[in-house]
């Protein structure tokens, strides 16, 4: 599967004002500053389709971006990262709501779960991984700024994963392209 074209749909603060798409939709889960936005940019090839920051905390709202393809088109939910200290527990447990809310009634085809390379798997990434399964939502997993580290720890990283998350786990780089071809093949899977 190849992208053709890309383009941002809406963003909405939950998911009653999110519009009914009947597209094959995955929604993409992980701590913030992991690279969710960049993935969908570099996946895209366009920088500045999803917006990206240095700091965490910068997506707060569920943004959809519609992936125009030469097969099937598909819908990618980028949501606000989890794990962010700076926001207040008000939001944060406002923020938690809506995400499981949206995890369950969404009718996703499934989440993408991003690990940062450099670090070893977080708590609330094992939280997010255990909810996940006790609610039967698919996962893929994928292992991103694999740039910062070697071809030999990323393999030894992707069967950590795999074996602990029991899920599809791939390796990914905003860096490296290559990374691209088996990510739509995976998605295309599970369409
Ligand atoms: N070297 C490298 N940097 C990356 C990669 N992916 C993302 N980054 C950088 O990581 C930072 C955070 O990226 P974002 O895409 O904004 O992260 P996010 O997961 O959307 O964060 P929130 O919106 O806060 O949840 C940015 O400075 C990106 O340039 C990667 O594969 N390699
Ligand atoms: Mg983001």
């Amino acid at each position: 599967m190849k992208i053709k074209s890309a383009k941002f749909l809406i963003s909405s603060p939950n998911l009653k004002l999110c519009p009914q798409l009947d597209k094959c939709e995955f929604a993409l889960l992980g701590r913030s500053n992991v690279g969710k936005s960049t993935f969908i940019n570099t996946l895209c090839n366009q920088s500045k389709l999803a917006k990206t920051s240095n700091t965490p905390g910068k997506t707060r709202l569920i943004n959809l971006f519609e992936i125009i393809t030469d097969k099937k088109p598909f819908i990618l939910a980028d949501l606000p990262g989890y794990g962010y200290a700076k926001v207040s527990k008000k939001e944060q447990d406002s923020w938690q709501k809506n995400l499981e809310e949206y995890l369950l009634k969404r009718n996703l085809t499934s989440t993408i779960q991003f690990i940062d390379a450099r670090h070893d798997i977080q708590k609330n990434d094992i939280l997010m991984q255990e909810w996940l399964k006790f609610n039967n939502i698919p996962c893929i997993n994928i292992l991103t700024k694999c740039d910062y580290i070697s071809r030999n720890e990323i393999t030894k990283k992707l069967a950590l994963i795999e074996t602990k998350f029991q899920n599809t786990t791939l390796a990914f780089s905003s860096k490296d392209r290559t990374y691209i071809d088996k990510v739509l093949k995976t998605i295309e899977d599970f369409m």
